[in-house]
């Protein structure tokens, strides 16, 4: 399986490393750090050198309650740094962003991939994405950042969310996009409890029959740190725990702040299923 990301080819025959590359003053794990985009890119270079696969630039809060940004804020924010990076590495990177303009802007000025949590379900997101021509990861998500934790609930799982997604699929499909442009992201912490995103990740192999690429992001989130006690820049065991475990069930890639780690363990994960 290879995914086609404007000058990159992007081979899934191996799991690969998503690094989590925030340029918003108000994420709750490291914000506001890397404001200056040279500290961005100085960020970015750490996560290549440490072995990422893609880098996930975002500049608006997705947080739980998040106020929604400005588009002319997000892209004063993520524009320098998206251009910055495909200027002077030889990597993908992907724009996190659900807003059409963010999309059309990003993959001028060099973005080869788009993640979306809203799913292409904004207005005008389908076309933008056509038109951008480049590989879109649809990601399920209960309800708005504003009110997706307040009371998540669920018939089937992950029976409801794989349904969603083929949902999304189908109409993007008759939209126009490619088959071979989509991955899907069953959206941990995106309007689910501790005990859905458990649930979800242990029957994770259920979204083989979507038969598409899978990423997933479990970096950090609040499920392990209920289950561990420990404030975000303590999650790191418990990640790369998850990461593997997602792997294990068939994720192709996997989104993170903590790349280095999660690389090693990845090659650990990968060596041992080349044996058999
Ligand atoms: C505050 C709370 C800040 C949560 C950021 C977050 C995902 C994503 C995010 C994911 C895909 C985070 C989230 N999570 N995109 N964007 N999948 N595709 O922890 O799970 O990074 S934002």
């Amino acid at each position: 399986m290879k995914l086609h990301a404007g000058r990159h080819l992007i081979d899934l025959d191996q799991p690969r490393v998503m690094g989590i590359l925030n340029v918003t003053p108000d994420s709750f794990s490291d914000g506001g750090r890397f404001l200056d985009v040279d500290d961005a890119l100085r960020q970015a270079a750490e996560m290549i050198e440490a072995g990422a696969d893609i880098i996930d630039v975002g500049g608006e809060s997705t947080r739980p309650g998040a106020d929604e940004t400005s588009v002319q804020t997000e892209l004063d924010r993520i524009m320098p740094v998206i251009e910055g990076i495909a200027d002077r590495f030889d990597i993908p990177v992907s724009v996190d962003t659900s807003k059409p303009e963010i999309m059309r802007v990003a993959v001028s000025v060099g973005a080869s991939m788009i993640n979306d949590v809203f799913a292409l379900r904004a207005e005008g997101a389908i076309d933008a994405a056509v038109e951008a021509g480049v590989p879109v990861c649809l990601m399920h998500m209960q309800g708005t950042p504003r009110s997706m934790q307040e009371s998540p609930a669920y018939e089937r799982l992950p029976g409801d969310i794989i349904d969603f997604l083929g949902e999304r699929v189908r109409h993007c499909l008759s939209a126009g996009l490619c088959k071979e442009k989509l991955i899907v992201d069953p959206g941990f912490g995106f309007g689910k409890s501790d005990q859905h995103n458990l649930e979800i990740l242990s029957k994770l192999n259920q979204f083989a029959e979507l038969g598409l690429p899978l990423l997933v992001g479990l970096s950090r989130k609040r499920t392990l740190g209920n289950l561990t006690g420990k404030p975000a820049d303590r999650r790191l065991g418990a990640g790369v725990a998850a990461a593997v475990i997602a792997v294990e069930k068939g994720a192709n890639i996997v989104r993170t702040h903590d790349v280095a780690d999660t690389v090693d363990a990845l090659k650990v994960v990968t060596a041992v299923n080349r044996i058999g």
